[in-house]
Protein backbone atom coordinates (compact mmCIF):
# COMPACT_ATOMS: atom_id res chain seq x y z
CA UNK A 1 0.00 0.00 0.00
CA UNK A 2 2.84 2.38 1.07
CA UNK A 3 4.51 1.68 -2.45
CA UNK A 4 1.57 2.31 -3.90
CA UNK A 5 0.94 5.73 -2.39
CA UNK A 6 4.90 6.32 -2.78
CA UNK A 7 4.27 6.17 -6.40
CA UNK A 8 1.41 7.49 -7.10
CA UNK A 9 3.04 10.73 -5.04
CA UNK A 10 5.65 10.69 -7.49
CA UNK A 11 3.89 10.46 -10.45
CA UNK A 12 1.64 13.64 -9.57
CA UNK A 13 4.80 15.67 -8.92
CA UNK A 14 6.43 14.44 -12.40
CA UNK A 15 3.03 15.01 -13.85
CA UNK A 16 2.83 18.59 -12.25
CA UNK A 17 6.29 19.42 -13.39
CA UNK A 18 5.74 18.03 -16.85
CA UNK A 19 3.00 20.40 -17.14
CA UNK A 20 4.62 23.12 -15.86
CA UNK A 21 7.40 22.87 -18.14
CA UNK A 22 5.20 22.45 -21.27
CA UNK A 23 2.85 25.64 -19.87
CA UNK A 24 6.18 27.53 -19.89
CA UNK A 25 7.65 26.09 -23.21
CA UNK A 26 3.86 26.97 -25.31
CA UNK A 27 3.88 30.49 -23.66
CA UNK A 28 0.47 29.35 -21.23
CA UNK A 29 1.35 30.86 -18.02
CA UNK A 30 -1.74 31.15 -17.27
CA UNK A 31 -2.63 27.65 -16.09
CA UNK A 32 -5.63 28.08 -13.08
CA UNK A 33 -3.10 26.49 -10.27
CA UNK A 34 -2.99 22.62 -9.58
CA UNK A 35 -5.24 22.73 -6.89
CA UNK A 36 -8.34 24.50 -8.14
CA UNK A 37 -8.01 21.93 -11.64
CA UNK A 38 -7.44 19.14 -9.23
CA UNK A 39 -10.72 20.23 -6.83
CA UNK A 40 -12.78 20.54 -10.11
CA UNK A 41 -11.58 17.18 -11.14
CA UNK A 42 -12.33 15.73 -7.77
CA UNK A 43 -15.70 17.39 -7.04
CA UNK A 44 -16.95 16.25 -10.47
CA UNK A 45 -15.45 12.57 -10.04
CA UNK A 46 -17.60 12.41 -6.46
CA UNK A 47 -21.18 13.34 -8.28
CA UNK A 48 -23.21 10.43 -10.43
CA UNK A 49 -23.45 11.49 -13.79
CA UNK A 50 -27.06 11.35 -13.98
CA UNK A 51 -29.82 13.51 -15.29
CA UNK A 52 -31.01 14.33 -11.87
CA UNK A 53 -27.66 15.99 -11.41
CA UNK A 54 -27.46 17.96 -14.29
CA UNK A 55 -27.77 21.05 -13.00
CA UNK A 56 -24.77 20.28 -10.48
CA UNK A 57 -22.61 18.95 -13.20
CA UNK A 58 -23.30 22.21 -15.43
CA UNK A 59 -23.08 24.50 -12.74
CA UNK A 60 -18.97 22.64 -11.70
CA UNK A 61 -18.24 23.55 -15.91
CA UNK A 62 -20.08 26.61 -16.34
CA UNK A 63 -17.64 28.55 -18.57
CA UNK A 64 -14.51 27.43 -20.92
CA UNK A 65 -12.46 28.10 -19.16
CA UNK A 66 -13.23 25.87 -16.12
CA UNK A 67 -14.25 22.84 -18.49
CA UNK A 68 -10.59 23.79 -20.35
CA UNK A 69 -8.91 23.36 -16.61
CA UNK A 70 -10.78 19.88 -16.05
CA UNK A 71 -9.60 18.42 -19.31
CA UNK A 72 -5.89 19.43 -18.60
CA UNK A 73 -6.40 17.67 -14.63
CA UNK A 74 -8.10 14.80 -16.72
CA UNK A 75 -5.31 14.14 -19.19
CA UNK A 76 -2.79 14.74 -16.64
CA UNK A 77 0.57 14.01 -17.91
CA UNK A 78 -0.02 16.18 -21.32
CA UNK A 79 2.75 17.87 -23.77
CA UNK A 80 0.55 19.95 -25.13
CA UNK A 81 -2.35 21.89 -23.28
CA UNK A 82 -6.32 20.72 -24.41
CA UNK A 83 -8.12 23.61 -24.76
CA UNK A 84 -11.84 23.67 -24.76
CA UNK A 85 -14.30 25.39 -26.99
CA UNK A 86 -17.81 24.20 -26.82
CA UNK A 87 -19.01 21.09 -23.91
CA UNK A 88 -22.32 20.10 -23.10
CA UNK A 89 -23.63 17.02 -21.00
CA UNK A 90 -25.79 14.75 -22.58
CA UNK A 91 -26.71 11.11 -22.68
CA UNK A 92 -24.94 9.19 -25.96
CA UNK A 93 -26.61 5.75 -25.24
CA UNK A 94 -29.43 6.09 -24.00
CA UNK A 95 -28.70 4.36 -20.25
CA UNK A 96 -29.68 7.25 -18.17
CA UNK A 97 -25.69 7.87 -17.81
CA UNK A 98 -24.62 11.17 -18.66
CA UNK A 99 -21.31 11.72 -20.68
CA UNK A 100 -19.44 15.21 -21.15
CA UNK A 101 -19.16 15.56 -25.20
CA UNK A 102 -16.29 18.64 -25.75
CA UNK A 103 -14.35 20.02 -28.54
CA UNK A 104 -10.63 20.98 -27.92
CA UNK A 105 -8.09 22.74 -29.66
CA UNK A 106 -4.35 21.84 -29.63
CA UNK A 107 -3.41 24.85 -31.69
CA UNK A 108 -3.82 27.43 -29.32
CA UNK A 109 -5.70 29.30 -32.25
CA UNK A 110 -9.10 27.94 -31.79
CA UNK A 111 -9.44 25.06 -34.47
CA UNK A 112 -11.43 22.67 -32.75
CA UNK A 113 -10.96 19.81 -34.20
CA UNK A 114 -11.01 17.22 -31.27
CA UNK A 115 -14.21 15.72 -29.91
CA UNK A 116 -13.27 14.44 -26.26
CA UNK A 117 -15.80 11.88 -24.55
CA UNK A 118 -15.77 11.77 -20.99
CA UNK A 119 -17.67 9.31 -19.13
CA UNK A 120 -18.23 7.65 -15.54
CA UNK A 121 -16.83 4.99 -14.54
CA UNK A 122 -17.46 3.47 -11.14
CA UNK A 123 -15.62 6.14 -8.67
CA UNK A 124 -13.59 7.08 -12.11
CA UNK A 125 -13.83 9.12 -15.28
CA UNK A 126 -12.70 7.90 -18.25
CA UNK A 127 -12.02 9.47 -21.59
CA UNK A 128 -12.43 8.81 -25.34
CA UNK A 129 -10.78 11.55 -27.65
CA UNK A 130 -12.08 11.11 -31.78
CA UNK A 131 -11.36 13.15 -34.75
CA UNK A 132 -8.25 15.10 -35.13
CA UNK A 133 -8.63 15.49 -39.02
CA UNK A 134 -7.79 19.00 -38.96
CA UNK A 135 -11.61 19.92 -39.54
CA UNK A 136 -12.80 22.41 -37.34
CA UNK A 137 -16.25 22.29 -35.02
CA UNK A 138 -17.78 25.14 -34.87
CA UNK A 139 -21.16 24.23 -33.59
CA UNK A 140 -20.89 20.84 -30.88
CA UNK A 141 -24.89 20.60 -30.57
CA UNK A 142 -25.43 20.10 -34.24
CA UNK A 143 -22.81 17.61 -34.26
CA UNK A 144 -24.75 15.37 -32.00
CA UNK A 145 -27.85 13.36 -33.50
CA UNK A 146 -28.92 9.96 -33.96
CA UNK A 147 -28.12 9.75 -37.70
CA UNK A 148 -29.89 6.11 -38.06
CA UNK A 149 -32.92 6.01 -35.67
CA UNK A 150 -31.60 3.44 -33.42
CA UNK A 151 -31.31 5.36 -30.06
CA UNK A 152 -27.38 6.01 -29.89
CA UNK A 153 -25.73 9.61 -30.92
CA UNK A 154 -23.95 9.64 -33.36
CA UNK A 155 -20.94 12.05 -33.87
CA UNK A 156 -19.99 14.09 -36.81
CA UNK A 157 -16.53 15.75 -36.96
CA UNK A 158 -15.21 17.34 -40.35
CA UNK A 159 -11.82 16.04 -41.17
CA UNK A 160 -9.44 17.99 -44.01
CA UNK A 161 -9.31 16.39 -47.37
CA UNK A 162 -6.14 18.54 -48.10
CA UNK A 163 -3.53 20.86 -46.03
CA UNK A 164 -5.01 23.37 -44.77
CA UNK A 165 -3.21 27.00 -46.47
CA UNK A 166 -4.61 30.12 -44.40
CA UNK A 167 -7.45 31.78 -46.54
CA UNK A 168 -8.46 28.99 -49.11
CA UNK A 169 -11.31 26.98 -48.63
CA UNK A 170 -10.42 23.53 -47.84
CA UNK A 171 -12.39 20.47 -49.10
CA UNK A 172 -13.73 18.64 -45.79
CA UNK A 173 -15.64 15.11 -45.31
CA UNK A 174 -17.61 14.55 -42.53
CA UNK A 175 -16.62 11.66 -40.81
CA UNK A 176 -19.32 9.62 -38.42
CA UNK A 177 -18.32 8.44 -34.99
CA UNK A 178 -20.78 5.80 -33.50
CA UNK A 179 -21.28 3.77 -30.45
CA UNK A 180 -20.19 0.22 -30.48
CA UNK A 181 -21.26 -0.85 -27.17
CA UNK A 182 -17.84 -0.14 -25.46
CA UNK A 183 -16.35 2.98 -27.59
CA UNK A 184 -17.33 5.39 -30.08
CA UNK A 185 -15.43 4.20 -33.96
CA UNK A 186 -15.58 5.95 -37.46
CA UNK A 187 -18.30 4.48 -39.04
CA UNK A 188 -18.13 3.45 -42.69
CA UNK A 189 -20.09 6.44 -44.78
CA UNK A 190 -22.27 3.55 -46.20
CA UNK A 191 -23.81 2.85 -43.07
CA UNK A 192 -25.25 5.69 -42.79
CA UNK A 193 -25.88 6.65 -46.45
CA UNK A 194 -29.24 8.48 -46.01
CA UNK A 195 -27.14 11.42 -43.87
CA UNK A 196 -25.14 11.53 -46.41
CA UNK A 197 -27.54 11.47 -49.37
CA UNK A 198 -30.19 13.58 -47.42
CA UNK A 199 -28.07 16.14 -45.81
CA UNK A 200 -24.71 16.10 -47.09
CA UNK A 201 -24.98 16.23 -50.42
CA UNK A 202 -27.90 18.41 -50.57
CA UNK A 203 -25.57 20.97 -49.12
CA UNK A 204 -22.98 20.62 -51.28
CA UNK A 205 -25.10 21.32 -54.42
CA UNK A 206 -27.02 24.31 -53.03
CA UNK A 207 -23.50 25.77 -52.15
CA UNK A 208 -22.30 25.28 -55.97
CA UNK A 209 -25.94 26.01 -56.71
CA UNK A 210 -25.49 29.71 -55.34
CA UNK A 211 -21.83 30.17 -56.71
CA UNK A 212 -23.39 29.65 -60.13
CA UNK A 213 -26.46 31.45 -59.36
CA UNK A 214 -24.12 34.86 -57.87
CA UNK A 215 -21.15 35.29 -59.73
CA UNK A 216 -20.32 37.80 -58.49
CA UNK A 217 -20.93 37.51 -54.98
CA UNK A 218 -16.93 36.51 -54.06
CA UNK A 219 -13.89 37.11 -56.87
CA UNK A 220 -12.68 35.00 -59.15
CA UNK A 221 -10.16 33.09 -57.50
CA UNK A 222 -12.30 32.46 -54.34
CA UNK A 223 -14.91 31.44 -56.76
CA UNK A 224 -12.93 28.76 -58.21
CA UNK A 225 -11.61 27.53 -54.87
CA UNK A 226 -14.80 27.35 -53.38
CA UNK A 227 -16.02 25.33 -56.86
CA UNK A 228 -12.75 23.09 -56.30
CA UNK A 229 -14.01 22.75 -52.57
CA UNK A 230 -17.36 22.01 -53.03
CA UNK A 231 -16.36 19.26 -56.03
CA UNK A 232 -13.61 17.51 -54.10
CA UNK A 233 -16.24 17.00 -51.64
CA UNK A 234 -18.85 15.89 -53.99
CA UNK A 235 -16.65 13.31 -55.07
CA UNK A 236 -15.17 12.14 -51.77
CA UNK A 237 -18.81 11.64 -50.63
CA UNK A 238 -20.09 9.13 -54.00
CA UNK A 239 -16.64 7.36 -54.02
CA UNK A 240 -16.82 6.61 -50.30
CA UNK A 241 -20.91 5.36 -51.06
CA UNK A 242 -19.79 3.16 -54.03
CA1 LIG B 1 -24.92 7.37 -21.25
CA1 LIG C 1 -27.80 6.19 -33.86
Amino acid sequence: MQTTCAARSIDTVSSKLSLLVAGLAAGFLAIPPATAKDDILTSLQSIEWVEENRSDLESLLSDQDTASAFMVALYGDVVVLPNVGGHLFIDLDGDNGLELVATIDYSGRGFYASVVIVYQNGHRLDYQELGGGGGNITNLRNSIDDLDGDGDLEITIPRLLEPYQGVEPVPIFIDVYHWNDWQYTVADPIQYEDFYENRVLPRIEENLDALSVDAASVGADMRAALIHKYEVEWTEIINALQ
